[in-house]
């Protein structure tokens, strides 16, 4: 897929913010996804059970359609069924159904910066954008259940879930939203929490900030434009690991204008 770009949209100034989901906005990994797993897999009659360790190394297979496929054949061969794509789409649906049960009546919190710089990013005339292998689905509501009501609207691209046929970190989706947008990567900076999701945005060319989870802390994030513990807050810094260090302890758009202008020449 060509990313086509309106030239006329690219003034030269930073456009677009670009978020990956699950493990960049939330945690929703371990105690949302992880259970919802779970629990479809109990509602169906079957014994698996994914413990937070067995989840680590299955969240290597991006996307849960992917995920309990890859279970079935590599963990479990000797009960796969005579159509393991039938069960996996079953088994995925009951899932989704839990997850968004769990989002709306749970206590889910963004990670620190985030809701900040979407209201900051918002008000400053920035395009916003989700870049996700989770459900679209998942996203809306997540957004509701975290910025409220109607905070989906907020993104202009909201790709998700089978948008494109290869998940991260094939670049597609990270292509298919730059695409919508009308955008080259240059003008934007992507989130992620990932290796694979990393893979996946500089494989579309963005500069790509990433804030890794419990989960995804020892992954390879070489090519990334900054390694933050967070986006941090006024009274509560990020920790900076790697690439460029934001100057005031926390990602904002001064902050993003600024590396924008150093770097963005070099991409052109
Ligand atoms: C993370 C994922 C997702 C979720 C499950 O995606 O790998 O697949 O674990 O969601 P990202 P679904 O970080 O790109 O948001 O079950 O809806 O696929
Ligand atoms: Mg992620």
């Amino acid at each position: 897929m060509n990313t086509l770009f309106d030239p006329d949209l690219d003034d030269g100034l930073l456009q677009a913010l670009i978020f990956d989901v699950d493990g960049t906005l939330a945690d929703t990994e371990r105690d949302l996804h992880r259970v919802a797993f779970n629990r479809a897999f109990r509602q169906a009659g079957l014994d698996w059970t994914w413990d937070v360790a067995t989840y680590g190394r299955l969240l290597n297979v991006a996307g849960g359609k992917e995920r309990i496929l890859h279970y079935i054949n590599t963990c479990v061969p000797h009960q796969a069924p005579a159509d393991p794509e039938a069960l996996t789409r079953e088994l995925h649906a009951l899932k989704t159904d839990i997850y968004l049960d769990l989002l709306r009546s749970g206590e889910i919190a963004l990670r620190p910066g985030v809701a900040r710089l979407l209201r900051e990013a918002r008000n400053g005339g920035f395009r916003l954008a989700i870049a996700t292998t989770t459900t679209y689905a998942n996203v809306v509501t997540l957004l509701q259940a975290t910025l409220g009501d109607g905070a989906h609207k907020w993104f202009e691209v909201i790709g998700a879930g089978d948008a494109v046929p290869n998940k991260k970190p094939a670049p597609d989706i990270y292509r298919y939203v730059l695409q919508k947008l009308g955008l080259p990567p240059s003008a934007c900076f992507a989130f992620e929490d990932s290796g694979n999701g990393l893979r996946a945005s500089v494989g579309a060319g963005l500069r790509t900030i990433v804030t890794p989870t419990v989960y995804t802390a020892r992954e390879d994030f070489s090519g990334a434009f900054s390694i933050l513990s967070d986006l941090g807050e006024p009274d509560s810094d990020c920790n900076h690991f790697g690439g460029y260090r934001p100057q005031h302890g926390m990602i904002d758009t001064a902050q993003l204008d600024a590396w924008h202008e150093q770097t963005a020449a070099a991409l052109a």
